[in-house]
This record gives C-alpha cells, structure tokens and sequence, in this order.
C-alpha cells in the first residue's frame, strides 16, 4: 500500500523550485543543503550549550581531554569547513574572520557562488537562553570561473544577491531562506534531522504593530527618529493604543518576529556609532534581501540597503526595516527632521 507522505524536505523544495529555471544546474541548491547541514551541526552544540556546567566551560577541557570550544568560534569554523567540502562553493567571507578565504581544490576553484555569513550573530545571548542564529548570504562571483576568488566577489551590493536568509536556534530551530522567487521556512524535525517545509510563500504583513530597537540609546539618537519613537508611543488612530514595543537583542530573533507578525526593527545611527552597528554585508544585506522578497521594505535611512556599494569587508550600516507602512512612516520623520535641519 502507498503510503501518504506530508513532509516536504528542503532539499526536496529547493529541487522542485530550481526546476522551474531550465539553466538550472542544481548548485544553488548544493550549497543551500550544505549551510542547511552546517546548520544542523551547529544546532547540536547549541542545544548543549545550557549543559556546560556538566561538559565543561568553553575554554576548559572535557572529560574526553578535549577542549570545548566557544560556541562562535565553532560556528565559524564548522561553516567554513562544510563549505570547503561543499562542491558548490568558490569562497566564502565571515563576520568573524578579517579576510575572505579562498577554496582552492579543482571543484570549487570551478564553482560560481561564494557565501558571506555571520556565523553565530547574537551569541551574547547564549547565556540567558534567548534566540540565536546564522546569517548568510550567497553571490553569484564576478572573478573568473576556475581562478581564485577575489576581493570583488565578496564587496557586492545587495541587489546581485541569489539567495540569502537565517537559521534561528529558538524554541525550534528554523531554516527561512529567500530567493527571488519567494521566502520559504523550514522546521528541524529532530526525528530524522531534515528541515522540512513548514512556513511556505512567506510575505510580510504590509501592517505591523510592533516596534523594535534599542530605546535606552535613544538620548543618542537624532530628533527625526525620537519624534518617530514618540509616534509609537502614543495612542495611535487606526489601533486605538500605541504600538507594543519588543527586543530581544538578537538581530535573527527580532527579525524572525518582524517578518512573521509585522513591525519595525532598526538599528539606527548614533552619536557613538555614525553608521550603526550591524554589518552591511553579513547582517543587513541578507535579511533586506529576504524582507523584500516577503513584500516589505528596507532602508538606512536615506536610500535602499541593497542599493549600497560595500567598500569594505567588515562596514556597516544603519537600518529601519520590516512592514511597508512602518518603514515608511519612520523614513516620513527622519527626512522631515533632515529637511528642517537643512
Ligand atoms: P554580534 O554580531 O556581536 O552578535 O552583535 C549583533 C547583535 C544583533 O544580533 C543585535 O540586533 C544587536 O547586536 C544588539 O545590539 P545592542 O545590544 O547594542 O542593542
Ligand atoms: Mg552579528
């Protein structure tokens, strides 16, 4: 008797999409499967990590006489070690590392994509248990097929980007990934370790209610913006209360928040930090790239995200970024703040 299967796995969605695109030659989908397996790595020390007084700190040795290694530090070393196996990718870029690293085996010296990727982004959080994720981005590289990668694969603006998207190491851990065609999630099922398709055509509210940033900095912040916080705050027409106001402090899960319910999530400009925070490349690029491919909007404030010719590696930017009418409204009082300023 046939049996009746409800689960999609994400290999088998990212297959049946490529497909569509007669080119396709199925390495897109290679690589995604390998930062999915890299993923699942990760997710296993993760999920160890409230045990450490049992296994031993991070930094001390184990009962096997190994070292535990801080959680970061694994991530980046198990993404880059995937990767270099993977036969999809050309070189990659992290957060953690101060130089892009070039694969120089025949395979991938041969293959077309390169990946940036913050490995462990929020990791502070890791003591208090909230959320943590990996962030990545893929590029379709520049330099020439069968050389090694340069410089210029890596310093590409978000607008050229294939593919990019989030694992969040939360209540469950979640795969969401967007390509232009849509954003799709996909939820670890322990039982046979596969991401398996549980969030499908993802699309922003174009409505939020929620705002998110770091408030205790607003003393910092310019007028424009602290207007638009005062908006928030108060009794706002359409919903009769003011906006609710959430954050974690862990850019995946106050995304994963926004781009699911709606809302607003920045991390402006300061007087201490001039471009912000959060780094252009690994952090910013790719989650604009997936907020506007679920229908919402991202913007630094004066132009769109994607539209920024990175210079450097490790820049970063300001961003204000999540549902149409909420990234709209802020831009509204930070350009009527700039225009009385001039
Ligand atoms: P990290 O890359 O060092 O983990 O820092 C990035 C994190 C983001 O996840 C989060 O949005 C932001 O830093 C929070 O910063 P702050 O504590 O200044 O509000
Ligand atoms: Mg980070």
């Amino acid at each position: 008797m046939e049996q009746r299967r409800k689960l999609i796995t994400m290999d088998e969605f990212t297959i049946q999409e490529t497909r569509q695109f007669p080119q396709a030659t199925g390495e897109l989908s290679g690589l995604l499967r390998d930062i999915g397996l890299a993923c699942k790595m990760i997710n296993k020390q993760v999920r160890k990590a409230g045990l450490v007084d049992i296994l031993g700190k991070h930094g001390a040795t184990n009962v096997q006489g190994e070292e535990q290694m801080k959680l970061d530090v694994y991530a980046n070393e198990t993404l880059i070690s995937v990767l270099k196996n993977s036969t999809d990718c050309a070189g990659i870029a992290s957060e953690e590392n101060d130089d892009h690293v070039c694969y120089s085996d025949t395979y991938s010296l041969n293959s077309k994509y390169v990946v940036l990727f913050d490995p462990l982004d929020g990791s502070s959080n890791i003591d208090v248990n909230a959320s943590i994720g990996t962030i990545f981005a893929i590029y379709r590289r520049v330099s020439e097929i069968g050389q090694p990668v340069t410089r210029e694969d890596f310093l590409q603006p978000g607008n050229r980007l294939m593919a990019a998207g989030y694992v969040i190491f939360g209540s469950s851990t979640m795969m969401v990934y967007a390509t232009r065609l849509s954003v799709n999630g996909f939820t670890l099922e322990p039982s046979i370790g596969e991401f398996c398709l549980s969030h499908p055509n993802i699309k922003c509210p174009e409505k939020g209610k929620i705002y998110s940033i770091n408030q205790g900095n607003s003393s910092k912040y310019d007028d424009g913006l602290r207007a638009y916080l005062n908006y928030c705050m108060e009794i706002n027409k359409e919903e009769g209360r003011p906006y609710s106001h959430r954050y974690i402090g862990s850019m995946v899960a106050d995304m994963h928040r926004t781009l699911i319910k709606g809302g607003i999530f920045m991390y402006p400009a300061d007087t201490s930090s001039p471009n912000g925070k959060l780094r252009l490349q690994y952090e910013c690029n790719p989650m604009a790239f997936l907020m506007e491919a679920a229908g919402g909007k991202s913007s630094y404030g004066g132009g769109n995200i994607l539209d920024i010719v990175p210079t450097e590696l490790h820049q970063r930017t300001p961003i204000f970024i999540g549902s149409k009418n909420m990234v709209n409204k802020a831009l509204e009082f930070m350009n009527e703040d700039a225009m009385v300023g001039k």
